[in-house]
């Protein structure tokens, strides 16, 4: 299995890549090939990492190679991990920062497209996710639509986290929770369905809080880690985008979880944004967890979210990036 991971002389890249290689991912049984693709200024952090890989003498680690073009970095990749991205710096408008990425993840879906195992699977980690992957997948037409995805499993699990804090509950015992839409502040963690040991979680946490602040706690979370850390979410970035291609590999059985993909219209929302939605995974693919009911409440968080990512998509393309 070869794992191309971008950024990976970063701090996301760096917590990922120690857990890639323990077996975290696929399983004790698989042997990993990693392929670590940084600029030139992240090559030294890069092979610092490599070094540190080695000294942990990791049984399933089959080799560690840096790259500095995406063409040798995702050649023959099965999963691709899309960390690194051009971070908003002072003074940039939204269109610079769109533009900016756009220069990255347009020749990063064109070199998986045309150098990536056919089996490639992508998962978007650098921000803006969801429309990175928007850009990425739109450059890689001969790449089925469904490989791309973008990362608001960390959404997904702080919601669990923070409702099961909340509740006094144990987080095995929660489920049925989704971040609808985009991996930003117009995210919608909807506990609608979700349950605790079986019972509405909207009946034991109540709807004022369930509706009110656990939305913001949850959006605003990447905001709050910050302020007390010093410092962005690392390890449970790393941890969500590890969660996250296990699933897609192992499966979740009846278990539901959250993934931004290319939308097929389901929920109302527009087809190809790439928008989080409720889903479970079987069979190395994610399905869509259809026919849940949506409240009036639920439709307009949602449909804020997805206007969101609709303008976004349309700056994207009146700049051209797709
Ligand atoms: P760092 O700045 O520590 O690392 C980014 C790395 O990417 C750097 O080493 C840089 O050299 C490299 N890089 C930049 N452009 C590249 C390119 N074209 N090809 C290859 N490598 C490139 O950031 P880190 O804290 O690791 O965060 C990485 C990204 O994750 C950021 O965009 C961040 O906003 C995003 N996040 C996304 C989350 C999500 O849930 N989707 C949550 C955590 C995080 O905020």
């Amino acid at each position: 299995m070869t794992v191309t991971v971008t950024g990976a002389g970063g701090q996301i890249g760096y917590a990922a890549l120690f857990r890639i290689a323990s077996g975290a991912v696929f399983g004790p049984d698989q042997p990993v090939a990693l392929r670590l693709l940084e600029i030139p200024q992240g090559v030294k952090a890069a092979e610092g990492a490599a070094l540190e890989l080695t000294d942990c003498a990791f049984p399933l680690l089959a080799s560690v190679d840096i790259a500095t073009t995406p063409e040798v970095g995702f050649d023959g990749a099965n999963v691709a991990l899309l960390v690194g991205s051009r971070p908003r710096t002072a003074g940039m408008e939204r269109g610079d920062l769109l533009a900016a990425n756009g220069a990255i993840f347009g020749p990063q879906g064109r070199a998986i497209n045309d150098h990536a195992a056919d089996d490639v699977r992508v998962l978007v980690v650098g921000n803006p996710a969801n429309t990175n992957a928007f850009i990425a997948q739109q450059h890689a037409p001969d790449v089925p639509a469904e490989r791309f995805t973008a990362l608001t499993r960390l959404d997904h699990n702080r919601a669990v986290g923070l409702l099961a804090e909340r509740a006094g509950a144990a987080v095995a015992d929660i489920d049925g929770i989704t971040i609808w839409g985009n991996h930003s502040a117009t995210q919608y963690p909807d506990l609608s369905h979700a349950t605790i040991a079986g019972r509405p979680a909207l009946d034991v946490v109540g709807e004022e809080w369930g509706r009110g602040a656990y939305i913001d706690r949850v959006a605003k979370r990447g905001a709050e880690i910050i302020e007390v850390r010093g410092g962005s979410s690392v390890a449970s970035a790393a941890n969500a985008a590890i969660d996250h291609v296990r699933d897609w590999f192992a499966g979740t059985a009846a278990a539901r979880t959250s993934v931004a993909l290319p939308s097929t219209g389901a929920y109302g929302i527009p087809e190809g944004l790439i928008a989080s939605v409720p889903v479970r995974a079987a069979s190395g693919a994610w399905q869509v967890v259809e026919g849940l009911e949506i409240d009036a409440f639920s439709r307009e968080k949602i449909d804020a979210s997805v206007r969101e990512l609709e303008s976004e998509r349309e700056q994207v393309t009146a700049l051209g990036l797709v």
